[in-house]
């Protein structure tokens, strides 16, 4: 007879966190967010430990080089989506890792022979209005002057005039070397009162600016992840099809760790996957598996050696996993039974396997309940596709701002090798959504407030650490009524009279 558990699976919203004793030292800015990404042996540390425990998700319609950059400037990680082409994928990998804070690609170019009009069309196009003047016209050509808005007169100056007679040519120009420092150009901007510094190779060519108002923004990003070059750190996602090709492309892009993506992990393609990257890199090259949602499946990734664990089947927001096949478990539940079984596993063998709980997220106590219960980290899809920085569309519908989201088992995603059981490649049936999210503005913005509340529940609790409160907190199960207690109660909302 098959095994019925009749303990009912739970989500995050079933559950509250109890007060501990707040000392004078339990503040915000005593906490320390920093956690373990990857496998490490007892008494050692993690090769990669993430500032702040969040990484967004494999997704088409999250987790590009734009949201990878911003979140790892914050201290969190992206796993850049795998279902496009090997080759769009690397060269997402190694826009991230070329990416340095303060040198910024010129993106207004143009050749000394346009003209003032076509300054002004290119300034109307792109915002910018410092141009850098190549011999080709592109960002990478050989640098013959430079062009500011001080450098013309819009409605005096004749708009036929060319480029070359009123630009500041390259002699004239402050330049730097590439290979120099941010904070050495910081010097030079101040020294020279620039707004822009061109940085050349030995050729002449252009290279990066370094700006002014770069410099100031890179001096606010304490938390920032990166690795012994000083590159920002990325992920990228890997399927269980094409990873013999896909794996060693990544490697060699910079990934700094990889994640087999798939809705459900418990199996010996995810083994087999694995096996390959060891016999391949040995333990040179990291990499998560998933997802699971109980011991059985945990314990079963962990001897095949994965590097993480991912944990979560079917709570995401745009996932319909478990209408369409039946399959999943309360996220609460999943995570609190895997976490058991990581701490049992730690005790055992000596290695400890972090653990990230995906998918399902809601409300921002959401996180720091799943921390509480044992996540080493949180994947979220909804929360980061709301952002600026995330790759999709911002519109208008219905008079609000919403960014487009949807799911990799979607028609619109076509991620079939997330859904991969075996036998021909093709998606068979819908397992996720095409839907809105509404419009939350800047990363930055919104994770401060997102950890900012972290935090002081930490302080509530009185945990300094995630450790501390993994090991110290006590969770409580609520009942549906007292939900409705939880929310503002039998009073008349005064926006809902307006
Ligand atoms: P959420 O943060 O609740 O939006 O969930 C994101 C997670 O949902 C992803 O990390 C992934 O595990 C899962 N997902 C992605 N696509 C789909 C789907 O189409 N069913 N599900």
């Amino acid at each position: 007879m098959a095994q019925i558990i009749n303990e009912v699976s739970r989500t995050f919203n079933e559950y509250l966190l109890i007060p501990g004793l707040t000392t004078k030292a339990h503040t915000p800015d005593n906490i320390n967010l920093e956690t373990p990404l990857v496998k490490f042996k007892k008494g050692e540390r993690a090769r990669i430990s993430l500032n702040i425990p969040l990484v967004s998700a494999i997704m088409q319609s999250v987790s590009d080089s734009g949201l990878a950059i911003a979140l790892a400037k914050q201290g969190g990680l992206s796993f850049i989506f795998s279902s496009q082409s090997i080759e769009s994928q690397v060269n997402m990998v190694e826009i991230v890792k070329g990416y340095k804070a303060g040198f910024v690609e010129s993106r207004a170019n143009i050749t000394p022979e346009h003209t003032l009009k076509d300054i002004l069309a290119l300034k109307e196009k792109t915002g910018f209005s410092t141009v850098g003047v190549t011999d080709d016209g592109t960002a990478s050509g050989r640098l013959l002057g430079m062009v500011t808005s001080r450098d013309y007169r819009v409605g005096k100056d004749n708009e036929h005039k060319k480029v070359k007679d009123f630009m500041t040519a390259f002699e004239s120009l402050i330049v730097a070397q590439d290979g120099i420092s941010l904070s050495a150009a910081n010097d030079i901007i101040w020294e020279n009162k620039l707004n822009a510094l061109p940085v050349i190779d030995p050729d002449q060519h252009l290279k990066y600016f370094v700006f002014r108002k770069d410099y100031e923004n890179s001096i606010q990003n304490p938390h920032e992840i990166t690795d012994a070059e000083k590159q920002l750190l990325v992920g990228a996602g890997v399927n269980t099809r094409d990873y013999k090709e896909r794996i060693p492309a990544l490697v060699n892009a910079g990934a700094d760790v990889l994640c087999i993506d798939s809705s459900d992990g418990f199996s010996e393609w995810q083994k087999e996957t694995i096996r390959f990257v060891r016999e391949n890199y040995g333990n040179e090259v990291l990499i998560g598996a998933g997802n699971v949602v109980d011991k059985e499946g945990f314990l079963y990734l962990a001897e095949a050696g994965a590097d993480f664990i991912k944990v979560g089947i079917g709570g995401g927001s745009i996932c319909i996993t478990r209408e369409q096949k039946g399959i999943g478990r309360g996220q609460a539940t999943a995570l609190i039974e895997v976490a058991a079984a990581r701490d049992k596993y730690f005790e055992e063998t000596g290695n400890y396997i972090p653990i990230c709980s995906d998918g399902g997220i809601v409300q921002d106590y959401h996180m720091t309940l799943a921390l509480a219960m044992g996540a080493n980290f949180l994947m979220m899809g909804r929360y980061f596709a709301r952002f600026d920085e995330s790759p999709t569309r911002k519109l208008l519908v219905g008079g609000n701002y919403v960014k487009e989201y949807w799911g990799e088992g979607s028609n619109r995603a076509r991620n079939w090798e997330r859904y991969d059981m075996g036998g021909s490649g093709n998606l068979k049936f819908e397992e996720g959504v095409d839907s809105y999210v509404p419009y939350a503005g800047s990363l930055k913005e919104n994770l401060d407030i997102t950890l900012g509340k972290i935090k002081s529940t930490m302080c509530s609790c009185g945990v300094l650490s995630l450790e501390e409160m993994q090991s110290n907190v006590k969770i409580t199960m609520v009942s549906s009524t007292s939900i409705i207690e939880g929310g503002a109660h039998d009073v008349i909302l005064k926006e809902m009279n307006s």
